[in-house]
């Protein structure tokens, strides 16, 4: 099955000057050599480019550059041809068709990187990464991604399952000898390890809620009384008349959502109905909405109008907030309309001072925003997980060791000890690969478009 030469356009259809259709398998230099007029490709080194015609039955479709890799030395780690020619659907179509006449197939989502990934060119996580990388879409998850795709933490998670490993079979042997009674494993090193191995997953984990909302955008959810200019702010910072704005207290039902990249963090603000008490129904299940967002955001911009509200009102709307326990900040709106005395008893709440409608104070906003997060300093080693399933499998890995330590204390047998540190291993296996299953890596890269 692995033995065939796969073939797929690589990039995307459509509008571009360039479409590169990519091979590979054991039998992609010699398919393309027989359309491919030019050098003889299989007498060609690693790594170099070719210009030459591809011809079906001696007419030209297109004049071309083919891109030789020698296997193990490619993406794949298969003989791989990248065929760049000039971008249009009906070359792109007849040279796919005219590589399948002779002896390629088209690939399956993902097929490339599957292919690498069974040829040990890159663990299960950096296959993952790839697809990550291809769907960032900012500095931040960009560089979450490649960090990832170069090794990430699978290099770690190696080194601590190989030692965990050790110790496994040393376990194992004490069962050959069970009747003598001998330790062949140290337990006290035993536990020294495990809690090495403890505090690297412990990190791993308590990282994801940062690569994750690095991944997908942080949320901010804007809230306050109706009126105080909610979705005027949301409209300032996209820089676009994306919600409804009147002076008619009540406006906005519903919640609505956008995104916008600040300093290369994705932010996702959500603009919601102004909270009060209401017998309007509809109105009243938007209250409830954004009560709901509120409690699930990651950040909350708290907005008030002080033409509305008095100090000691607005002071009481914070506490609320506070009780949520979520972080926020407290922005006061419509500094054009504000007093000079009002704005001085403000102070003491510390807020922001912003004209929304003016887009004053909208910058520092913004500025306020990333302190708050605290994600654009990201260090360039810092190590995330992004991916649930690498959390779920860190979950499992960390609770058998717990039950490896347990073990350890009550003295139990050591087949039981074994068995709790197999389970360790398999769950650190799942993430980079060294354990799979079809189900798993058909989950994963049938994800993937065709051709990558
Ligand atoms: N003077 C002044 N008016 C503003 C400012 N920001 C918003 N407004 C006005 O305040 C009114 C309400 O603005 P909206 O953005 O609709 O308020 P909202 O908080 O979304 O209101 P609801 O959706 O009803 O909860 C509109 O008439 C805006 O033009 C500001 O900075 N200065
Ligand atoms: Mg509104």
């Amino acid at each position: 099955m692995n033995h065939d030469t796969i073939v797929a356009l690589a990039t995307a259809t459509g509008n571009g000057a360039i479409a590169v259709i990519r091979l590979s398998g054991a039998g992609a230099i010699a398919i393309v050599n027989k359309i491919f007029k030019g050098k003889d490709l299989a007498q060609q080194p690693s790594h170099t480019i070719h210009f030459g015609t591809i011809r079906d039955n001696g007419d030209i479709l297109d004049e071309v550059l083919v891109s030789v890799f020698i296997a193990p030395h490619s993406y794949t780690g298969e003989h791989v041809i990248e065929i760049s020619a000039h971008n249009s659907r009906y070359i792109v179509e007849r040279m796919i068709q005219l590589l399948i006449q002779h002896g390629a197939r088209a690939a399956q989502p993902g097929e490339f990187t599957l292919r690498a990934f069974l040829n040990g060119r890159l663990d299960l996580s950096q296959a993952e990464a790839v697809a990550d990388l291809i769907a960032s879409t900012s500095a931040a998850s960009h560089q979450v991604a490649i960090q990832q795709m170069r090794g990430g933490f699978s290099t770690i998670l190696k080194q601590l399952r190989e030692q965990l490993i050790q110790f496994a079979s040393l376990v194992e042997l004490e069962l050959d000898f069970s009747e003598e009674d001998v330790e062949f494993a140290n337990r006290e090193q035993l536990r020294v390890l495990i809690a090495e191995i403890n505090d690297v997953i412990q990190k791993l984990i308590a990282s994801f809620e940062r690569g994750n909302v690095l991944k997908n955008g942080v949320p901010v959810v804007i809230a306050g009384r109706p009126n105080v200019g909610k979705s005027t702010l949301l409209n300032t910072l996209l820089n676009e008349e994306r919600a409804i704005v009147s002076d008619i207290a009540g406006t906005t039902r519903d919640t609505i959502e956008d995104e916008i990249n600040i300093s290369g963090v994705m932010f996702r603000f959500i603009d919601t109905a102004g909270i009060r008490d209401t017998h309007d129904i509809i109105e009243a299940k938007g209250v409830e909405r954004t009560r709901a967002k509120m409690r699930q955001a990651r950040l909350i911009i708290y907005l008030a109008d002080p033409q509305q509200d008095d100090v000691d009102e607005i002071k009481s709307q914070i506490a609320e907030v506070a009780q949520l326990d979520v972080p926020f900040v407290v922005v006061v709106n419509k500094v054009d309309l504000l007093k000079q005395d009002k704005l001085e008893a403000l102070r003491a709440i510390e807020p922001l001072f912003i004209s929304a409608k003016n887009n004053v104070g909208v910058e520092d906003l913004k500025q306020a925003l990333l302190r708050k997060v605290n994600l654009h300093n990201l260090d360039a080693e810092d190590v995330l997980v992004t991916n649930i399933r690498h959390v779920d499998a860190l979950r499992k890995t960390e609770g058998a060791l717990q039950r490896v330590l347990a073990g350890i204390d009550s003295t139990v047998t050591s087949d039981f000890l074994a068995m709790d540190i197999r389970q360790a291993l398999h769950h650190l296996g799942e993430i980079t690969g060294s354990v799979s299953t079809d189900d798993l890596l058909d989950n994963i890269f049938s994800k993937f478009c065709i051709g990558k």
